[in-house]
């Protein structure tokens, strides 16, 4: 299987995660998928990560390709029915994926926003992305983090990491104390520090 990814990507970032946990290969092909018009072939929203199966067909986008690694690794990083709560768990791990990634879009927006050519980028944007980054984090410094980490906890990581990747600025940790001691435990486990941003 091949990944279109990018070492900055916090969406490709949970892919490789779950990938190197599960002892999955995958040919990783870096693009800028921003410039990288060859990429609108194999995924017409000319987005990463976008993963290529052994017969040509293409998966994205990053919960598909989670998932899919996931059922055909063995994995249990998307919990399944529960015979006496049926399906809580499968829910927190999928809603909690969706605020790890909704925190990821914001940070990505706002870094679209300050690199535009035009230098100052779109004032309302980028304060419109900065309210979401600030009101997410204030939102997962009230989860209950699970122990055994699912695609909830692998999803919030990768957008911490993005954070502290491209708004270094972002003083986040000292108001959300408890956030800041999960996420730095989490950044001890060997897949985190193999797919660190670049
Ligand atoms: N919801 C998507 C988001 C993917 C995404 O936005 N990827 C960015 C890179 S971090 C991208 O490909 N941007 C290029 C573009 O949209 O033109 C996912 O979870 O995979």
């Amino acid at each position: 299987m091949k990944l279109y990814s990018n070492q900055a990507s916090p969406y490709a970032r949970k892919v490789r995660i779950i990938a190197h946990e599960l002892g999955l290969k995958l040919e990783v092909i870096d693009v800028q998928a921003r410039t990288d018009e060859s990429l609108r072939r194999v995924n017409p929203l000319k987005q990463i990560p976008t993963l290529i199966l052994d017969d040509g067909s293409s998966l994205f986008d990053s919960p598909v390709i989670c998932e899919y690694l996931n059922q055909i690794g063995g994995g249990k990083f998307f919990p399944g029915m529960n015979i006496w709560k049926q399906n809580s768990g499968r829910w927190k791990a999928l809603g909690l994926q969706a605020l790890g990634d909704g925190l990821a879009d914001a940070a990505v927006g706002f870094r679209h926003e300050i690199t535009q050519p035009e230098a100052s980028g779109n004032p309302h944007h980028i304060a419109r992305h900065m309210a979401t980054v600030h009101a997410g984090l204030d939102a997962l410094e009230k989860v209950k983090f699970a122990k055994d980490p699912t695609i909830g906890e692998i999803s919030v990581a990768c957008a911490l990491g993005y954070i502290d990747f491209r708004m270094p600025d972002l003083d986040w940790k000292a108001s959300r104390p408890n956030l800041a001691a999960w996420y730095a435990k989490f950044c001890e486990y060997p897949a985190m520090k193999a797919t660190a941003p670049a």
